[in-house]
């Protein structure tokens, strides 16, 4: 494998864009493949969404225990946790280890993006144009860019009057410092306005929080990882591993099969109370078999959590406007450390913009409906253009198709989240309309780019050059996704998952959530059949993916 191109030999056979966890791992089995290899990362080094998210609380949702790569077991097993969810600083120094102990930093280049990505058919190649103007060439191109990685643009009226330090989460670059003892508003309230609010609440003069819709947001009973709890993890890790790879979301479950209105009120309330201590994705919205199929069941456990807030919020209207009005599961719910808490601190209030939206900002101060709030400076965590966005900024172009965000004009087409018909030699990792907003994303990331590796492996061990999805199979996965997605609530509830934060996005699911495990198998069930719905220099096995076991795995 080389590391960066000679005159001698321009081309190399893959293509990447983004260093975080697709880019390393796809650069890790590149190299194993002994296929050459030019990874391209506009940050200034490794990490993807983990080098950019720096604000104050910023901490991953899935245990880190199970939130790290598998492909090496003397990796997990060297590598120690401290926490059970892993706050950003310490993900990043995983990477770095990571990106360290497999010598792959030396196939990217950092500082560099890629404007624009052509297949010339006569050559059978990629070319990627970068921000320089400098071109390469390779044989596959695989965005590793990652989902949640372009932010959503601004869009707060007024913002461009405000005078005053704003600064995004997605984007941060001050210090919690900056915001001590000024008044200060954040205005989002996903989990990353969720994370960083109760420790801006600690440092501000005065914080006022914009929140538009109320989340589920759980405590996340974060605690240190005991060494013996470590141990027994490592000791058992390929086992839990393979667990994970076969489960519904990519942690180990916790299988149940009654229903919310199989046992009685007493019960059932005992059941939340239980689970609402554990936490996690395993938590209330898991405990029973129907909470994500069934509004009624789900309404159960909705109300058991909106008495949660009302318990620990002492202002009863502010309680009120805290409240969640959406099945709880539908859009993913938040975790966070002393979140409800905040609200009862003198120095913080809510300004509901379901109530009062804002109509404009003036050099000092956010302008609603209903009155003004002064303000030193504005956090915006108004979130991502989720998956979209990222594949779009590539300008990725065949002839005859266009740009993707031409062939995607009227939503999201694509072959298990991996290819899209019309682009050959073209491969998304974790892409959409795969598990990956669904699941544990480092074991989706990793089954990805195994899956893509299978197939080009097949592909050249056949002699063949070019790999792209049949419009067939192509349609077959999208009505397999649309499908899957119809069966539960996922389907009601408006949030990044369907495109509707981002204004004139068509409304695609962006995810499968049939499950991790079912995904795996029917990955795996394709590759055996010989890739039905892939054409290999334009003849395939079979146009359209045929029949596959599509159930849900709850
Ligand atoms: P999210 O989850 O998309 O949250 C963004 C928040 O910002 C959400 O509350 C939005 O309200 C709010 N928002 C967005 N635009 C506006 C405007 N213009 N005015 C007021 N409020 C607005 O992004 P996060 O970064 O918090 O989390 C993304 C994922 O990262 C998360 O799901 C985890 O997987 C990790 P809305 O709901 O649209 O009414």
């Amino acid at each position: 494998m080389t590391d960066s191109p000679t005159p001698a030999s321009p081309v190399v056979d893959v293509l990447c864009v983004g260093a975080g966890f697709s880019g390393l791992y796809a650069a890790y089995q590149a190299r194993e493949h002994g296929w050459t290899f030019a990874g391209f990362e506009a940050a200034a080094d490794v990490g993807g969404t983990w080098f950019l998210n720096t604000y104050p609380g910023a901490r991953c949702d899935v245990e880190s225990v199970y939130y790290s790569y598998s492909f090496s077991e003397e990796l997990q097993k060297e590598w120690t946790w401290s926490e059970r969810f892993a706050p950003q600083e310490e993900i990043l120094r995983y990477i770095n280890h990571v990106a360290d102990r497999f010598d792959l930093r030396r196939y990217f280049r950092f500082g560099t993006k890629v404007v624009a990505a052509n297949w010339l058919p006569a050559e059978k190649l990629w070319e990627v144009t970068l921000d320089s103007g400098a071109t390469r060439r390779g044989r596959y191109l695989l965005a590793a860019s990652g989902g949640l990685s372009t932010p959503k643009d601004v869009d707060v009226p007024g913002l461009e009057n405000f005078a005053g330090l704003t600064v995004s989460t997605s984007r941060w670059n001050v210090s919690l410092d900056d915001l001590a003892g000024k008044r200060v508003a954040v205005i989002g309230t996903g989990s990353s306005g969720v994370q960083c609010i109760p420790l801006i609440a600690e440092v501000a003069e005065h914080l006022t929080v914009f929140q538009r819709t109320a989340n589920y947001v759980f405590p996340a009973r974060n605690r240190p990882l005991p060494p013996e709890v470590v141990d027994d993890i490592k000791s058992r890790y390929p086992e839990i591993r393979q667990e994970c790879r076969y489960s519904p979301g990519g942690i180990p479950d916790r299988p149940v099969t009654d229903r919310a209105f199989d046992v009685s009120d007493e019960e059932r309330r005992r059941r939340y109370e239980a689970a609402y201590e554990r936490s996690g994705f395993l938590g209330v919205g898991a405990e029973f078999a129907d909470l994500l199929f069934d509004l009624d069941a789900n309404q159960t456990a909705a109300d058991f959590f909106r008495g949660k807030i009302h318990e620990i919020v002492h202002d009863d209207r502010t309680a009120t406007l805290l409240e969640p009005h959406f099945p709880l599961g539908a859009k993913r719910s938040c975790f966070g450390t002393g979140y409800y808490e905040t609200f009862n601190r003198p120095n913080v209030s809510l300004v509901s913009l379901r109530e009062e939206p804002i109509t404009t900002m003036t050099a000092d101060s956010i302008v609603t409906e209903a009155g003004s709030y002064e303000v030193d400076a504005v956090v915006l965590a108004i979130g991502f253009d989720a998956f979209t966005g990222p594949l779009f900024g590539l300008n990725v172009t065949a002839p005859g198709h266009g740009r993707l965000q031409d062939a995607w004009r009227d939503g999201v087409r694509t072959y298990l989240g991996l290819l899209t018909a019309g682009f050959p030699n073209f491969f998304m990792v974790a892409g959409p309309q795969s598990p990956a907003l669904a699941s544990n994303v480092v074991l989706t990331i990793e089954q990805a780019v195994d899956w893509i590796a299978g197939l080009i492996t097949h592909a050249r061990a056949e002699g063949h050059e070019v790999i792209e999805t049949t419009t067939e199979g192509q349609d077959d996965w999208v009505d397999i996704t649309e499908w899957t997605v119809n069966q539960t609530l996922y389907a009601t509830t408006d949030s990044w998952y369907r495109g509707s934060n981002v204004a004139g996005k068509p409304s695609t699911f962006m995810g499968y959530v049939g499950g991790v495990g079912r995904y795996r198998r029917i990955c795996e069930e394709i590759a055996r059949r010989g890739y039905p719905g892939v054409a290999l220099d334009s003849s395939a096995v079979a146009k359209g993916i045929g029949r596959i076991d599509t159930e849900v795995d709850g």
